[in-house]
């Protein structure tokens, strides 16, 4: 009888063992048959144009469109011309959006197979003028390189309201006060209104700017 049961235990325990081994073979062949369908697909990210003021930020959302793939992690390289930078980003609905040197990672820790907003993206314009902005992605569907189309776009940059160039902390004068935070900003201590410092109209506030500001200051004509 002892021996009986021993043998109904054993063979139970290699059916068992077998059962999982046949699990895992079909499960592995499953993840194949996925990875091999995520190279044929198509994406694309864009954002629509937007308007803003010099020297103010504007936030746009930066769109996944007619996504087909199963996306693990895309990153996005902005090119911006002079004048423009990305002040922040935020995530969007579908990830998890970080911001390193102009290029804006989004990750998920599901895939990403949807289409939708997947960050948002502050930029901050300090010369007035149609901005154009390139767009560049590379993009993961787990292991897989995937092509997803970056779109270029860009932003209309106004000019500000009632702008008195000089006037940097806004407080409708232009005088030694202006310098001295102008010198501050500089050396890179504080904020002060960027559009209304860049004296030549450049995009950049730098020591040219700080020098027409003395000149202005002492009278001499620009
Ligand atoms: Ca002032
Ligand atoms: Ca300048």
């Amino acid at each position: 009888m002892k021996k009986l049961l021993a043998v109904i235990l054993s063979v139970a325990m290699l059916f068992s063992v077998m059962c999982v081994s046949v699990f895992a073979a079909e499960s592995g062949k499953d993840d194949a048959e996925i990875d091999s369908d995520l190279i044929f697909g198509s994406a694309s990210v864009s954002f629509d144009k937007a308007t803003v003021k010099a020297g103010e930020e504007v936030t746009v959302d930066l769109m996944l469109k007619e996504n087909n793939f199963d996306l693990t992690e895309i990153k996005v390289t902005f090119t911006l011309p002079e004048g423009v930078t990305i002040v922040k980003v935020e995530n969007g609905d579908l990830g998890t959006a970080a911001l390193s040197n102009n290029v804006v990672t989004v990750a998920s820790e599901a895939v990403i197979a949807e289409s939708g907003c997947i960050a948002k993206v502050t930029f901050k314009a300090t010369a007035d003028g149609e901005k154009a902005i390139g767009i560049a992605v590379n993009a993961k569907a787990g292991a897989e390189d995937v092509l997803v189309n970056g779109e270029a776009s860009a932003i209309t940059v106004t000019k500000a309201d009632d702008l008195l160039i000089g006037d940097v902390d806004d407080d409708g004068l232009s005088n030694t006060t202006d310098l001295a935070l102008m010198k501050l900003f500089l050396a890179g201590v504080g904020e002060i209104n960027e559009a209304a410092a860049d004296m030549d109209g450049n995009g950049d506030v730098d020591t040219t700017d700080l020098a027409m500001l003395k000149l202005k200051l002492a009278g001499v004509n620009q």
